[in-house]
């Protein structure tokens, strides 16, 4: 809720620093140097933001001696503006120079989306005013009067506002000078006064206030007088108060202990709970916003896609191998399986990988991936370590097996495939008397290697499983599905309420991937067949395993001991 006359956002941001500096209430600005800070500011509650020259340029590690240029200081000005929507009042120091620099200013800053610049009446390039601030010679008043004029002339926003910054009490001239330049600057077309003191009181400012009388809109930075009561401000019928640079000053303290602690100490242990934990700094860059944008203007692209790879399995044949680790970890030329894997997926850019462990998942090797654990996998199949998954379809998905080796056109052929669901099989596979194999695929049209953009549609998988289970499908089959789905977009969605309404089946807990597609397509859905002719191996058997060498020798880099083997050179 706003207080009464406060602005909402929806109002331009010069309306609103506008309305601060007229409105009858004490109002408040804080101090930012950076965007980080702009939106820092933000979140506290401020209705504006004070862009400290002092500030911007201690993080840029100089002096406020003007020694960074203004167009420097204005590109800071628009990360924080882009950071938070708040009003910014520019501290602009001089004007960087005569008339023709405040014109040049004003107009670069209307661009740029900040709402007043405040500039003060000393010479450029100034120094801060409590440095030796007797020393520092004031502006001609009249010269300062044409800037304030140049300035107010180029607006072309009429609620730019313009603060003229008096400082006649910093450099010792008296209360007389001081408001006798107020008032010229006043009349000049200044928006609002600021009046400067380095008192650690508050007298000076209290009379000034009394003698100007409510002639405009007064501001003042009470960095040294910072102990008087802010009702005191009020009552003396101050507009605004400026907290000018409390968190550069907020920031430096924490950085020099953090620093120091992790030089003597060696170790984070002692600062990790104590600073802000890094998925903060992410909220704070709005890096939500990213991901949502990126599922709606990149979902077909690389930068949102994700696998997942089924590897519970201890590898039935395989029990001699896998009494230390699972099948995806048994070695093959020289890696694990399931290494080949994740490089297959990586060299398409797919690099959110997830992997579904249960059967010895400790040995699982996690660079690059997410390891989740179904930790019923002895009593369960394929499709409840899927469902442990779920949270890991964000973008568009390949599913996989995990014992699969491949040539890597298969998995770019199927990812850049633009069907909901798209899966691969082998035509070169096809059910032998006495073989046992499992996922073969029923499709609408076989594979005549030739069928070029006429797309193919998957009709039934029959697995051992769901042959035993009595699904098995008259008539021959049109190859074997290689253990790779492709599952595009917003289609996930429905892949996972196909998984849910398995899930409530009582048989769940037996269910393969070839039991989901075929819920898929009893659902309706159209699962696009991307025909290979080997170029695979799947690792089902020792076998299979002795083989998975010389297969993944032959893929190998020339050079990197990876001559083609006749296995390799014949796929
Ligand atoms: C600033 O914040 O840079 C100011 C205020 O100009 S002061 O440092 O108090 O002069
Ligand atoms: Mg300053």
């Amino acid at each position: 809720m706003n207080a009464p006359g406060n602005l909402p956002a929806g109002f331009s941001r010069t309306l609103r620093l506008r309305e601060m500096l007229q409105s009858d209430r004490l109002e408040f600005m804080m101090e930012a140097h950076n965007g980080l800070s702009a939106r820092i500011v933000k979140e506290a509650g401020f209705k504006a933001i004070w862009g400290s020259g002092l500030a911007i340029s201690a993080q840029f590690g100089v002096r406020d001696n003007n020694e960074a240029s203004w167009t420097q200081v204005v590109d800071m000005l628009e990360f924080m503006a882009d950071a938070s929507d708040l009003p910014i009042l520019l501290d602009g120091d001089t004007g960087y120079g005569n008339f023709n620099n405040v014109r040049r200013l004003v107009r670069k800053l209307e661009q740029r989306g900040i709402a007043g610049v405040c500039i003060e009446d000393k010479q450029f390039p100034k120094t801060n005013s409590f440095i030796n601030g007797e020393a520092q010679p004031l502006a001609d008043i009249d010269e300062f009067c044409g800037k304030i004029k140049a300035g107010k002339d180029s607006q072309s926003d009429p609620n730019f506002s313009i603060v003229a910054r008096v400082e006649a009490l910093i450099a010792g001239w008296g209360m007389e000078e001081a408001l006798r330049r107020a008032e010229a600057y006043r009349q000049a077309g200044a928006d609002a006064i600021l009046i400067h003191s380095k008192l650690s009181k508050p007298d000076e400012i209290l009379t000034f206030a009394r003698e100007w009388a409510g002639r405009g809109p007064l501001v003042i930075v009470p960095t040294k007088y910072y102990s008087t009561p802010t009702d005191a401000f009020r009552q003396a019928g101050i507009s605004t108060v400026i907290w000018a640079n409390h968190l550069i000053r907020g920031a430096t303290s924490a950085m020099q202990a953090i620093a120091k602690e992790i030089h003597e100490s060696e170790t984070l242990v002692n600062v990790e709970d104590r600073i802000a934990a890094v998925n903060e700094i992410f909220r704070l860059q709005d890096a939500d916003e990213y991901s949502a944008a990126e599922s709606v203007y990149l979902s077909a692209s690389s930068a949102s896609r994700g696998a997942v790879v089924l590897a519970a399995s201890r590898g039935a044949g395989l029990e001699a191998l896998t009494a230390e680790r699972p099948k995806v970890m048994l070695p093959v030329a020289g890696k694990p399986l399931l290494r080949h894997l994740v490089e297959a997926f990586k060299k398409e850019g797919i690099n959110d990988i997830t992997v579904v462990g249960g059967y010895r998942a400790d040995a699982i090797e996690t660079s690059g991936i997410r390891l989740v654990v179904n930790e019923k996998h002895e009593a369960t199949g394929e499709l409840a370590s899927l469902a442990c998954a779920a949270k890991s379809f964000t973008g568009d998905t390949v599913i996989s097996y995990g014992d699969l080796l491949f040539r890597s056109y298969i998995l770019r052929n199927l990812v850049e495939s633009d069907s909901d669901f798209c899966v691969v099989v082998d035509s070169s596979q096809t059910p032998q008397a006495g073989v046992a194999a499992t996922d073969f695929a029923y499709c609408s049209t076989p594979d005549d290697r030739a069928l070029f953009g006429q797309k193919v549609w998957l009709q039934n998988v029959v697995s051992v499983a769901s042959a035993a289970g009595g699904a098995q499908q008259s008539g021959a089959s049109q190859g074997r599905w290689m253990g790779l789905l492709n599952v595009r977009g917003d289609a996930r969605e429905r892949l996972l309420a196909t998984l849910a309404a398995l899930q409530a089946r009582a048989d769940f807990d037996k269910l393969d991937m070839a039991a989901l597609l075929n819920a898929l397509v009893a659902a309706g859905e159209r699962i696009e067949v991307q025909y290979v002719h080997g170029h695979w191996r799947g690792v089902n058997d020792l076998d299979d395993f002795r083989r998975a060498g010389d297969f993944a020798h032959a893929q190998a880099p020339y050079g990197a001991g990876g001559a083609a083997s006749a296995e390799g050179a014949r796929d």
